[in-house]
């Protein structure tokens, strides 16, 4: 058909056109169509509506199809002509657009999903600066939400000006869809609980009323990417309460570790016993120098250029161990979907159990996170 389409063109080039045809109106904007001709001798049709070797995109070899660029009137010409079995409009395609990003398939939370865990029907708080419910990874998600403030900017706990509590939900639970990432459980239920305003920082009472919304409202897990160096027997009283009333409180460790890590840096929340403090590591298990060391330091996940969720539909790349404590949270969410007869002591003791071991308990705690082999344990 090819070498037959040419020579239709060549004389398409010279010939005169034949009475009753339609020809191109050059005023017209030309638009791409796709052709299918009922067979290859279809001498004269081309040339006879007009249409010129420059509109010739591509002839395909299997079938008698050609991709045109041709004016309506052209394509309404030749959609009614008897030797055209097809005309149409090339459609607009879009490439299935979904990025995993390093730290799911570290967590094994890829083959988690793979197996159909996906922490549907747990319940997670984000406490933190809002979470940006009509972002379109998220909204289908996003259960509820509070915030701590009254004022204006900061009352509406679907307001993250800020942007760090939508990156810290898509990393929970960002959906497993055709578009932007996923989280580690992709079905969990997020809740906005914002203790954060939008510059990035709140107070203790502020996290210590989003643990009480968090202990009234039923949630299972609370995520706390959050924290500073001052101890609150206040605060400590209300994660452990949390914890007594079996939600499995998780925290980020802090960010002001050293490169040899040799002092005891991790911060409040995440250093009281109720409260599971998270390390992060790189790609390669590695501690990144500003992930908080001591005893206190429990499990550790991804944390380093972590892709994930930001307001406005959009992505981006951050690092912290913000960042890791929430794909802990994740994986405490598709186990215990899966062992929901686990108390929060026991999920707690078996990510333990079931992590990688990094060495340095200090930098590391028990290891990397593995939500599989909790799962299969
Ligand atoms: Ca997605
Ligand atoms: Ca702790």
């Amino acid at each position: 058909m090819k070498k037959l389409l040419s020579v239709i063109l060549l004389v398409a080039m010279l010939a005169v056109p034949f009475n009753g045809t339609v020809f191109a109106d050059d005023s017209q904007e030309k638009e791409d169509y796709l052709v299918m001709f009922d067979g290859p001798a279809y001498n004269g049709l081309l040339n006879a509506f007009g249409v010129e070797g420059g509109d010739v995109v591509n002839e395909y070899e299997l079938l008698d199809v050609a991709h045109l660029e041709l004016t309506s009137d052209q394509a309404d010409g030749l959609s009614n002509h008897p030797h055209i079995e097809h005309l149409e409009k090339n459609a607009e395609a879009h490439k299935v657009n979904q990025t995993t990003p390093y730290g799911i398939d570290q967590v094994q939370a890829t083959e988690a999903q793979n197996q159909g865990h996906t922490g549907e029907g747990v319940d997670v708080a984000v406490l933190d600066t809002g979470i940006d419910a009509s972002h379109e990874d998220l909204a289908a998600n996003v259960q509820g939400g509070h915030s701590v403030f009254d004022d204006a900017e900061n009352s509406d706990p679907y307001n993250d000006g800020d942007g760090h509590g939508t990156h810290v939900a898509g990393t929970v639970a960002a959906a497993n869809n055709d578009t932007g990432v996923v989280g580690v459980a992709p079905q969990a239920n997020l809740y906005a609980v914002k203790v954060l305003g939008n510059d990035g920082s709140g107070s203790y009472a502020g996290i210590a009323e989003g643990i009480e919304w968090s202990i009234n409202n039923g949630m299972d897990v609370v995520n706390m990417s959050l924290g500073g160096p001052t101890s609150s027997p206040i605060l400590e009283e209300f994660a452990d309460l949390a914890n007594e009333e079996g939600l499995l409180v998780v925290a980020a460790a802090g960010n002001s570790g050293s490169s040899l890590g040799w002092f005891d840096t991790v911060n409040y929340p995440a250093k009281y016993d109720s409260v599971m403090a998270v390390g992060a590591v790189d790609e390669n298990n590695n501690r990144p120098s500003f992930s908080s060391t001591g005893p206190a330091v429990e499990i550790a996940a991804p944390g380093v250029d972590t892709l994930s969720t930001v307001p406005g539909n959009d992505y981006a790349s951050l690092s912290g161990t913000s960042m890791a404590s929430p794909h802990v949270a994740g994986v405490a969410a598709s186990v215990w979907a899966e062992k929901s007869d686990l108390s929060n002591d026991e999920l707690r003791q078996l990510l333990k159990d079931t992590a990688v071991d990094l060495g340095n308990e200090d930098h590391y705690g028990a290891g990397l996170v593995q939500v599989l082999d909790a799962l299969n344990q």
